[in-house]
């Protein structure tokens, strides 16, 4: 099977990247009409290049002019190989050292440095600017890297270049094509009868026609309706590719370049992230807390504070953890590498590693959150792993902790097995998702039900439980139902907890009246006994009650039935009403509302609300003024 790699331009402008790319693979990326003209290129361009190995290179052609970094760097996101380009009669530029230092910043994998335009210079000349740029390389991750002199009008090199590249590209690591799909959309354009198209290079998973994916932060959905890659339509699309992608149930207005295609549930977007940030030494000035600055990740800009965590302020060529609060949400994962440029004038400041996403603003200059923050950073991704269910305070799904440990989906998935097995954790599967809840978390949930639950009983010694659903929202808002519903099973099963119906109670616990209590009940029972046909009005035995607890804890006796809005009888009394009745009308065929008040010693106003009690429970079938049995002997 063939394999990808991503291969992009970057350098100078004017230096002969769009050239370059036209001479290897015959397309022409200066597409709008404004590059023709102005002679530069704006937006990204792509073309894929076929290697006889088997390797498709898709290649990401980038402007070189100061303006247009931010597109250069909505491209350099998913590049393993960079085709770095220096004119060999301008030699070493601006925009060649912003640009090494994002690449630098962004951990691109491979490079080559192409020298061009050598048929406009001599070989000292060249042999000059060959020494320039191995001292530009110098520190860099591209020090000893390649330098192949080319001519991109007269074709010279262009032989070796291509030898360079197959060798290079058979060492590129491969991105993940397991775990759930992200691809950072680079382009958004509709095709008449087709609707939306999204581009991109596809960082992890898979994506196959028919998926359904969403659109974040946006949380737009749609489905695959047809998929290419470099240019050619296919089934399915692995990590590594360039991507578009067709999708039905999308408009094109919905989306924008700088979101992310993901597996819909994989990613949550995040205003906040806590990363290990380097500034570069030729950053302006100095960085300070809570400066404002633009950040890029993957296609996205936007912009966002630094809250300093272990600096006062920060010097050129200093690293830091430094947490960024972001003024849009993006989706992002651990390991992910990140730029920051200056809000004004714009410049290229510095940019680092992501460590948390999302999750907890840390206080400034704390040795426990900063020994943390390096454990995550320097420790195994299984470290990492283990240091993220310590701090989790909820359930985590093993999608949650794969974007977070930097594991592999199936890597986590046997880690948290392995962990079960332990008996470090919980996990509950659930319809097709996986919740772990680690002992730590379950300990203190059970100590939080306990403590509710006594509380409960103290303050309503009456009432036979706390409502399930209150406990819910009190202590359990932000986990599934599904899983509090599990969680609630086990502890009942354990015996932690009794579970009647929908209210909680602590095992063994019942309703003890005092003394006094028992006489007020004892006096409604004498009330309602005295004249069983003319009980007292709610209000009354509201008032006979007192205690609106002890009124609640009566009423829910199952001795009292309620009739109409206005009474409780005894359910003694109603049974006795109704033999009265029955007896009555299989006697006589039917009664009026008269005739049983005279037959129950009572008046109309108890009577009526009886009879309609009858009718209600199809005792009793109304017919004008008059009551039939309603099922008729
Ligand atoms: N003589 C000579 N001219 C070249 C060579 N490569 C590029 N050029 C010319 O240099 C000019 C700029 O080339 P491009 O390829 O557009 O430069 P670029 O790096 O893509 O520029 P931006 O995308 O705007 O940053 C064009 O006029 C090219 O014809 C080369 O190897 N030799
Ligand atoms: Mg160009």
């Amino acid at each position: 099977m063939d394999s990808f790699i991503i291969v992009g331009t970057a350098g100078h402008v004017d230096h002969g990247k769009t050239q370059l790319v036209k001479a290897l693979t015959g397309v022409d990326t200066d597409r709008l009409k404004e590059e023709q003209e102005r002679g530069i290129s704006i937006e990204l361009g792509f073309a894929p290049l076929y290697l006889d190995t088997g390797v498709v290179a898709g290649i990401v052609d980038v402007p070189g002019h100061e303006r247009f970094v931010k597109n250069m760097l909505a491209g350099a996101g998913g590049v393993d190989l960079v085709l770095f380009v220096v004119a060999a009669d301008e030699g070493v530029m601006p925009q060649t050292r912003e640009h090494l230092d994002i690449l630098d910043l962004l951990h691109v994998q491979k490079g080559i440095v192409v020298l061009t335009k050598t048929d406009l210079v001599d070989q000292d000349w060249l042999q000059l600017v060959q020494e320039e740029v191995r001292d530009l390389l110098a520190g860099t991750r591209f020090e000893g890297a390649p330098i192949i002199p080319v001519s991109s009008i007269t074709g010279s090199g262009l032989d070796q270049l291509r030898m360079v590249l197959k060798q290079m590209a058979a060492a590129v690591q491969p991105k993940p094509r397991t775990g759930p799909a992200r691809l950072p959309i680079d382009r958004v354009f509709t095709i008449t009868g087709f609707g939306t198209v999204l581009t991109g290079t596809l960082s992890s998973g898979s994506i196959h026609t028919g998926d359904v994916l969403a659109i974040m932060p946006a949380e737009v959905q749609g489905r695959v309706r047809s998929l290419q890659v470099h240019g050619k339509k296919t089934e399915d699309a692995q990590a590594g590719q360039r991507v578009a992608v067709n999708l039905a149930g999308v408009e094109v207005g919905e989306v924008e370049r700088g979101e992310v295609l993901v597996t819909p549930g994989a990613f949550a977007p995040a205003h906040r992230l806590t990363t290990w940030l380097h500034v570069l030494k030729s950053a302006p000035r100095l960085l300070k807390n809570w400066q404002r600055m633009r950040f890029h990740l993957g296609a996205k800009e936007t912009l966002g504070r630094l809250r300093l965590l272990d600096h006062d302020e920060l010097a050129p060529g200093e690293d830091a953890f430094v947490q960024i609060e972001l003024e849009e949400p993006v989706v992002a994962a651990v390991h992910d590498r990140f730029v920051i440029r200056q809000y004004s004038p714009v410049t290229t400041v510095g940019g680092g590693e992501i460590i948390e996403v999302g999750g907890l603003r840390h206080r400034r200059f704390r040795a426990e959150v900063l020994e943390r923050l390096e454990r995550k950073l320097s420790g195994s991704p299984f470290a990492r792993l283990g240091e993220e269910l310590q701090t989790m305070r909820g359930p985590v799904t093993p999608g949650d902790l794969s974007v977070k440990s930097g594991l592999s989906l199936e890597e986590t998935r046997q880690f948290l097995e392995e962990m079960q097995e332990a008996g470090d954790i919980f996990l509950y599967h659930l319809g097709n998702e996986t919740y772990a809840v680690t002992g730590a978390l379950m300990a203190a949930w059970e100590q939080a039900v306990e403590a509710a639950l006594q509380q409960y009983h103290q303050q309503f010694p009456l009432r036979s439980g706390f409502p399930k659903e209150e406990l819910r929202s009190r202590i359990f808002s932000a986990i599934p139902p599904r899983l509090y519903q599990a969680l609630l099973d086990k502890w009942a099963a354990g015996g932690k907890v009794a579970l009647t119906g929908q209210t909680l109670s602590r095992p063994g616990f019942s309703a003890h009246l005092t003394p006094g209590q028992q006489e007020t009940c004892a006096r409604a029972l004498t009330a309602l006994q005295a004249q069983p046909f003319t009980p007292p009005a709610i209000e009354e035995l509201r008032t006979l009650f007192g205690d609106p607890e002890l009124y609640q804890y009566y009423l829910l006796q199952d001795n009292l039935v309620k009739v109409g809005e206005e009474f409780y009888f005894l359910k003694e009394a109603v049974d006795q009403a109704w033999r009265l009745v029955e007896e009555y009308l299989t006697r006589n065929g039917s009664i009026t509302v008269a005739e049983a008040r005279d037959l129950l010693g009572t008046s109309r106003r108890y009577c009526l609300p009886l009879l309609e009690y009858f009718d209600q429970s199809r005792k009793t079938r109304r017919i004008g003024d008059k009551r039939t049995l309603y099922r008729q002997k």
